[in-house]
């Protein structure tokens, strides 16, 4: 039973506040932090702000009120386990299409926060006790996509692609396929230093560097030779997120000094893709080109994955109509894009129905909650997307795998994702 709610504004990675919310039980208090997205897709449920003059208008004091005052007297005294109820009983109480009366960041907050007082009073790791709400038949390690070169908005940029990732996939476990991560990316960060100077090696908001280069093939082309000096050639693949969106205006895609449509926008993709070994292209194109994005996966869609991002907004109806459409053939789950875990299982269930990749990532803004580690294992996906192998905040969801995989290795059901991809 929920003996009390309670939530309070804190910081995120980039010094915004955010919301953080606890719930307690018999069994201690449970506790889950909100992270917040820069490249924020428009169809996103609504991040309440206060837009008044503390913290340039981010402040989320309005939505720590709709917790304790709004939500709190709703649930205390239920049952944290009946998850889909109690989502239920705050998707009424806001009953706008958008959360925005709430705050999909107060949901949220409280959401997961019953998931993991659930998991306290079923004495169960928060992984497993996910695995049962989502009914999940299979559990893997997932392949991390590490963003090593970050661009965009993540790094004060215009007009630029936004993540330049590696993907360790051939690789007997995850601990192996992370230790191969860090590597390539400590060599990336000697090669960046040799080249430019240290300052190319100062991190960007996911953990990447920014290296003074605007050339998309010149940047994949050393992180190929950070690889291949890495020693780990043909085990390592790569996956971009472009963020589209942030570079369309009015029907034409802006990239550094180019001007393009949809149709040359695959193109780039296409001499991209036989160039070098790319596995996943992320918001290739705009969340409104649905055109494009059929284009797109007609016509790379069974050699890349492709991965609708702002496109999808982990809104079942979104993703149905891209299903219809076969506008893209895996799910980017972000459970603060639609506002409770029960609606973000409900949209990682219509992606496996389909036999689509779901990868759970994170946000730009993040605190050092490891929610998502154990997410993205409980809800049987196999890839994850946590940024570059720096930061705490980033290093929090990794390290949780290691200890999530220590648990399944003793269990004898230990499964590195690599080889079902
Ligand atoms: C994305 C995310 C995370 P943001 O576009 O996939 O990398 O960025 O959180 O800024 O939306
Ligand atoms: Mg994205």
């Amino acid at each position: 039973m929920i003996e009390s709610i309670r939530a309070r504004q804190i910081l995120d990675s980039r010094g915004n506040p955010t919301v953080e919310c606890e719930i307690r039980t018999k069994k201690g208090i449970a506790r889950a932090s909100v992270p917040s997205g820069a490249s924020t897709g428009s169809f996103e449920a609504l991040e309440l702000r206060d837009n008044e003059k503390a913290f340039r208008g981010k402040g989320v004091l309005k939505a720590v009120e709709n917790i304790n005052k709004v939500i709190a007297p709703k649930l205390v005294g239920k049952d944290p386990t009946k998850q889909r109820e109690l989502d239920g009983i705050m998707l009424k109480l806001d009953n706008s299409p958008n959360k925005s009366k709430l705050g999909a960041n107060a949901i949220v907050a409280v959401s997961l926060a019953l998931a993991r007082a659930g998991s306290l009073l079923k004495e169960k790791q928060l992984f497993e006790y996910l695995a049962e709400l989502s009914e999940a038949k299979e559990m893997f390690l997932p392949v991390p996509q590490m963003n090593v070169l970050n661009g965009g908005k993540h790094a004060g940029l215009k007009n630029d692609i936004q993540e330049h990732m590696i993907m360790p996939i051939k690789f007997e476990s995850y601990s192996e396929a992370l230790q191969a991560g860090c590597e390539i990316y400590y060599i990336l960060k000697d090669m960046l230093k040799q080249k430019f100077g240290a300052r190319a090696t100062l991190l960007a908001d996911e953990g990447g560097f920014v290296p003074p280069i605007e050339n998309v093939s010149e940047r994949l082309e050393l992180i190929d030779k950070a690889i291949e000096e890495a020693g780990y050639k043909g085990r390592v693949y790569m996956a971009l997120d472009s963020a589209a969106s942030e570079f369309f205006y009015e029907n034409t895609y802006v990239l550094g000094e180019e001007e393009l449509n949809s149709g040359q926008m695959i193109d780039f993709y296409k001499g991209l893709v036989e160039s070098f070994p790319i596995f996943s292209i992320e918001d290739g194109l705009a969340e409104e080109d649905w055109q494009g994005w059929q284009e797109l996966t007609s016509k790379l869609g069974s050699k890349v994955q492709i991965v609708g991002d702002d496109l999808l907004v982990t809104n079942v109806e979104r993703i149905r109509k891209a299903i219809e459409l076969k506008a893209c053939n895996a799910l980017l789950l972000k459970v603060n894009q639609i506002g409770t875990l029960s609606e973000a299982i409900d949209a990682a269930k219509l992606a496996f129905q389909n036999n689509w990749q779901v990868v759970v990532s994170h946000r730009s803004g993040e605190t050092c909650d490891p929610f998502i580690a154990s997410l993205v294992v409980g809800i049987g996906a196999k890839q994850c997307k946590f940024g570059a192998p720096a930061r705490s905040e980033r290093n929090a969801k990794y390290n949780q795998l290691l200890r999530i995989e220590e648990i399944l290795k003793e269990q004898g059901k230990a499964r590195y994702a690599g080889k079902f991809l």
